[in-house]
């Protein structure tokens, strides 16, 4: 069952339907979920040493900060963009990675997939910043630098359902950024 805001409290995971990550552009920092049944075919969740739960930081059932957008595949115009300022009081060396978040997401996605990849990445002006992403299984995702030092994943075979998004911070100090979502492989991934 896919995570929506009628049925937050049950986490149950889906067998189908499992994110592909794109080899080492994304890790998963943890779950608030028992673990999948049939573990993804180019990541697995794993634990991250740190000394607790990302679901003890954050609270995906928050109302997302900067909004919500619903995206069917072959959306336009793409990429669609976010205005956002990164960062928060949440330390993410709590669960063994490095960057500040807000509690609530910065920004929710509903997305009905389709034949495309799916990329979730950040621009800024030169501020380092990372991101988190809870997908529609309710699995958790880290990326710190995947274009020079801006964050972004990479989903084939993406789910339809809730992504949300944290945009955050590799320093404590919050700044301003640019979310994007696309189904185009950005230049210099
Ligand atoms: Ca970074």
């Amino acid at each position: 069952m896919q995570r929506n805001r009628r049925t937050h409290r049950n986490r149950t995971i889906s067998s189908v339907g499992i994110v592909l990550l794109a080899a080492a552009m994304a890790m998963v920092v943890s779950c608030a979920s028992p673990a999948p049944t049939a573990p993804p075919t180019t990541a697995s969740p794993t634990s991250t040493g740190g000394t607790s739960d990302i679901t003890e930081l954050v609270d995906w059932s928050l109302p997302p900060l900067y909004g919500t957008i619903d995206l069917a595949s072959g959306f336009r115009p793409d990429p669609f963009l976010v205005e956002v300022t990164a960062g928060g009081n949440r330390n993410l060396r709590n669960v063994g990675r490095v960057g500040y978040v807000a509690e609530a997401p910065d920004f929710d996605l509903n997305y009905s997939s389709g034949p495309y990849n799916l990329y979730i990445f950040v621009d800024t002006q030169g501020a380092d910043t990372v991101l988190i992403v809870c997908d529609p299984s309710g699995r958790y995702f880290y990326s710190d630098d995947q274009i020079g030092t801006r964050p972004g994943m990479h989903f084939s075979n993406p789910e339809s359902g809730l992504y949300d998004i944290w945009v955050g911070t590799y320093g404590s100090q919050t700044t301003p950024a640019t979310l994007a979502i696309s189904e185009i492989r950005p230049s210099g991934w």
